[in-house]
């Protein structure tokens, strides 16, 4: 069975995922787009159809499941009209803008009693953290106490604002630390640079393991994402971003990726075909609508506690029995 996919936004991230789904996906046609760029979306149709109207392309015939890739703030309001049209989506990171409006989607999703909703944190296929929660899991390296994380990118995007380094890219931490250790997060400290940048985050899970994350939005030399994970007998740590060496300018080393795209190339691909499986045999993957919920529940919380430069102990709702 071919499953028909609507892509809506085609941007960065939007074009990637169009180019994945038509290159690098088993089981999958594109058979509709949208953008709020006519123009773009026109260039990119290869014989799909062009709606300039999401929630018209949410309802159209022409697609059984849905790719949401527009800006954050659209998130939540999609997700909520492919639930209303008991349609599955992959609807991108974060899912909504606020713990209040994630809470509709997560509510609208138990009223219907099945999960629909497949949030884009990609980095649980990312084969480097995979390898580290598996190592983990296996037990050799003891329980494990802390877990560092660094989050560079090499510059800001213009339209980003100052809560963005945390609303857009420290919920990555959020939620791959709460994946890979099994725990909750309970509470968080923020330390700010002059300026703002880079962040420095502390959190305590509920199993008392420390999460340390540097934030550094404006780090120049290249997008650079680490995490080492600290046991009682031992640790594990990913390896460097790239998989070759490279002599060039009398340098011998590394090189570093512009962006996230072709860092976490794999993990998108993965995930992407995990989506498509998982829509065809109706066993969730990934991050569930509970797990965006609780991203974004946490992240407004680091938000207010960089704003009030003031400890914040994190306060969630109950999950339903939908995500046990
Ligand atoms: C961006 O939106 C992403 O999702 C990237 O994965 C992240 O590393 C970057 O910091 C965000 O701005």
């Amino acid at each position: 069975m071919t499953l028909s996919v609507g892509v809506i936004g085609l941007g960065v991230m939007g074009a990637e995922h169009l180019r994945l789904l038509r290159e690098e996906t088993a089981g999958v046609q594109v058979t509709a787009i949208c953008d709020a760029d006519a123009d773009r979306a026109g260039r990119l149709a290869q014989g799909a159809g062009v709606f300039s109207d999401p929630t018209a392309l949410i309802n159209s015939d022409k697609v059984e499941a849905l790719v949401i890739a527009s800006p954050d703030a659209t998130h939540a309001g999609l997700a909520l009209a492919c639930l209303a049209a008991g349609k599955p989506a992959l609807c991108e990171k974060p899912l909504a803008s606020s713990a209040d409006e994630a809470l509709r989607v997560v509510n609208a999703e138990v009223a219907i009693g099945r999960r629909l909703l497949q949030v884009g944190y990609m980095r649980r296929f990312d084969p480097a953290y995979a390898e580290m929660k598996q190592v983990a899991e296996a037990g050799g390296i003891g329980a494990p106490v802390i877990l560092q994380n660094v989050h560079r990118n090499a510059a800001a995007p213009e339209w980003f604002t100052g809560p963005m380094a945390v609303s857009n890219s420290f919920v990555h931490e959020i939620d791959i630390s709460r994946w890979l250790l099994g725990s909750e997060l309970v509470s968080a400290i923020v330390h700010a640079a002059p300026g703002g940048d880079p962040l420095l985050i502390t959190m305590e899970t509920d199993r008392g393991e420390i999460v340390t994350t540097e934030v550094f939005m404006n780090a120049h030399y290249g997008y650079h994402v680490h995490a080492q994970l600290i046991g009682r007998n031992g640790t594990v740590q990913m390896t460097q971003p790239s998989v070759t060496l490279v002599n060039a300018d009398r340098r011998h080393g590394h090189s570093y990726p512009e962006n996230w795209v072709p860092r976490f190339r794999d993990a998108y691909r993965v995930q992407m075909n995990a989506w498509v499986r998982a829509v065809a045999s109706g066993k969730p993957a990934g991050a569930s609508a509970w797990d965006g919920y609780d991203a974004t529940a946490i992240e407004e919380q680091v938000v207010t506690a960089l704003q009030t430069r003031s400890k914040a102990q994190m306060i969630l709702g109950a999950r339903p029995d939908l995500y046990a």
